[in-house]
């Protein structure tokens, strides 16, 4: 069985605004949150600088969004000035947020977690390390009492575990490229929230191989013990296509931090070439099938 996502017909939804110098060259990487009858958006964009900063935008439908004039989340400790805040995924826990967001500097990126209440102010709690680490992701339950983090020490995804959220434990790999997976033979990293299912923890993830094109699939891992790997099929669930996914400003790229359940739907929040954010879907149950037995 394959599995192939179906772009919306409203898609792409989100354009650089030449009116704000901060958005004004790239908006991609979004975070999507369902919350009280609404739709978050945390998205990553470029203005004229080409330093990142995290915007904030809210919707009825998952559609049609509202942005905030100013982003909520800037470059702020001076070491992630050069190249700023990047790629947000975002978990409810705790009756609050979490953001997960990689801070970028001249040479170094590091994995940085955030708090917050409302979904607008975000105070750091640290760095789950201080080494090349990004593509973080929290589960949004304790596992086994404790909380869960996937990340990524390049080229694989890894698994970790925290009593705190501040003091990461038990790293783990959870999955590395494979040789005979040529889309994902290179480097491979989580996307966003993995979502509990009957079946597992059904996991998004994308890779790319000699190449350099960012493609996505699933997994599916152990609902108790999710350092184990359940099932993992070799094809994928989308991959560059249309003339935005191709040509942008990196080409060949569709990038989702983002795979919310709305209805009895997947909506999978993607970027394009790193310049726009658009929608594609599946039926959930459907994909649920592809992680349990795809080829
Ligand atoms: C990854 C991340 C993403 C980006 C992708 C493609 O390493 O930095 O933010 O979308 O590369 O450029």
């Amino acid at each position: 069985m394959r599995l192939e996502l179906v772009r919306h017909p409203e898609s792409p939804l989100m354009y650089p605004n030449p009116l704000h110098e901060w958005e004004a060259v790239n908006v991609f990487n979004c975070a999507v949150t369902q919350h009280n009858g609404l739709f978050h958006m945390h998205y990553r964009a470029q203005g004229v600088d080409y330093v990142s900063r995290i915007g904030y935008a809210v919707s009825l439908d998952g559609l049609h969004w509202n942005r905030l004039e100013q982003p909520v989340l800037v470059p702020h400790r001076g070491a992630e000035d050069y190249r700023g805040v990047e790629d947000p995924r975002v978990t409810p826990l705790d009756g609050g947020f979490y953001m997960t967001y990689t801070a970028y500097g001249a040479n170094e990126y590091y994995p940085m977690i955030a708090q917050s209440k409302n979904l607008i102010d975000w105070v750091d709690i640290g760095p789950l390390e201080k080494q090349r680490n990004k593509d973080h992701v929290l589960f949004p339950e304790k596992i086994g009492g404790r909380y869960a983090i996937l990340h990524r020490r390049p080229p694989n995804i890894w698994i970790g575990f925290s009593d705190d959220l501040v003091t990461w434990t038990d790293h783990k790999i959870l999955m590395t490229p494979l040789d005979d997976v040529p889309w994902a033979s290179k480097s491979i990293g989580a996307n966003g929230l993995p979502i509990k299912t009957e079946h597992g923890w059904l996991l998004f993830y994308h890779g790319y191989g000699p190449e350099h094109v960012y493609r996505h699939s699933v997994a599916l891992l152990d609902l108790e013990d999710p350092t184990r790997v359940l099932h993992r099929p070799k094809t994928t669930i989308i991959e560059p296509r249309e003339t935005w996914e191709i040509r942008g400003d990196v080409p060949n790229v569709v990038f989702s931090c983002s795979n919310n359940v709305v209805g009895d739907e997947l909506w999978f929040y993607y970027a394009g070439a790193d310049r726009l954010i658009g929608l594609a879907t599946a039926p959930f149950a459907d994909v649920v099938e592809f992680a349990r037995r795809g080829e």
